[in-house]
């Protein structure tokens, strides 16, 4: 029997990032989704960290019902150490530290596992990945099965027709941190012919975080939401010089595209691969005839995320 009106499963993999948390915290402020597991990859963070901030968000928000799994697998190209602690600060706001949270529902499985148990019991189900995609891919190998379940897939990852991120001595600096964490995910995902919405600087680029958007949000601070996320986004004023300067909405703009604002952010089909060795592993570029077709935005109208976001943390 065709269900009407049922709400769209989501899974959400995410790395621990402040802007990783953010996005957990926006997820649940949409009501035409439901949230049927968070999984963790222990990437731009501590794996304890993300396990607790997630948790503890869930438990704020109403939403403590919802599993969590643990990712244990590591990439090849480890993310910078002060990049990993950065998002500790947010676990030791009082708003978390005052927040009681339960570990009942955090899964005995790895996190790949869990995604593709969930996936087979669950209607079918989009995908939202804002860290590196191992934990997905890893999922497909094993357990191909759960496979037909997907939707689609929407990923913060990749830099096709701008520079990438990653400052590091064994790289040009083609690639985003992502996709270049564990290069080869990158070129499975890319390679796996399912439905791949790439969300990388080629949009992102248009949202950094700035100060009249903060300034916008503090004037709404009596929303417990809209005050917690402008002190998550406080801490990333200052993004460690040593890299970049500028701390970016990636993963919130990925987590955008699930709201359905149809012209705010733009996709081209492009036919890509990715790159898998030095100096340019992780790079996602175009291969013109001998490529995999992906939908890459291209495009943000920073108006419209910036408004739909406001309006989303007045709860
Ligand atoms: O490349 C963007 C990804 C996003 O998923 N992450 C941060 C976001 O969560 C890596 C990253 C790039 N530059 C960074 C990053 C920075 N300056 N600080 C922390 N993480
Ligand atoms: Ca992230």
């Amino acid at each position: 029997m065709t269900k009407v009106n049922q709400k769209t499963p989501i899974i959400f993999d995410h790395d621990g990032g402040v802007d990783d948390l953010l996005s957990l915290m926006l997820l649940l402020t949409m009501d035409h989704i439901e949230l049927i597991g968070v999984t963790i990859t222990p990437a731009d963070c501590f794996l304890s960290d993300a396990t607790v901030s997630t948790l503890k968000l869930l438990a704020m928000f109403d939403h403590a019902h919802v599993p969590v799994a643990q990712g244990q697998i590591q990439g090849s190209n480890p993310f910078p150490a002060d990049w990993r602690a950065q998002p500790k600060i947010c676990n030791a706001f009082p708003d978390m530290l005052n927040q009681p949270y339960s570990t009942d529902n955090l899964s005995a499985l790895p996190a790949d596992e869990f995604i593709a148990q969930t996936l087979i019991a669950s209607e079918p189900a989009r995908v939202l990945m804002t860290g590196p995609c191992t934990n997905l891919v890893f999922a497909l190998e094993r357990f191909p099965e759960c496979r037909e379940k997907i939707i689609d897939i929407v990923w913060m990852g990749g830099a096709v027709d701008v520079p990438g991120n990653v400052a590091m001595h064994n790289h040009n600096k083609s690639a985003e941190w992502n996709a270049f964490w564990d290069p080869l995910a990158s070129a499975k995902l890319i390679e796996s012919g399912l439905t791949v919405y790439l969300v990388g600087l080629d949009a992102t680029n248009h949202l950094p975080v700035n100060i009249d958007f903060l300034t916008e949000l503090a004037k709404q601070r009596n929303y417990p939401m809209s005050a917690l996320a402008g002190q998550f986004w406080a801490t990333t004023i200052n993004t460690i010089p040593s890299y970049e300067f500028t701390y970016f909405m990636w993963d919130v703009l990925a987590t955008s595209v699930l709201a359905n604002l149809s012209e705010a952010i733009t996709f081209e089909k492009m036919e890509l691969a990715v790159a898998i060795t030095e100096p340019n592993a992780g790079q996602t570029y175009r291969q013109v005839g001998s490529g995999c077709w992906i939908d890459v935005a291209t495009f943000a109208d920073k108006d419209a995320i910036l408004n739909y976001i406001l309006q989303q943390f007045r709860r």
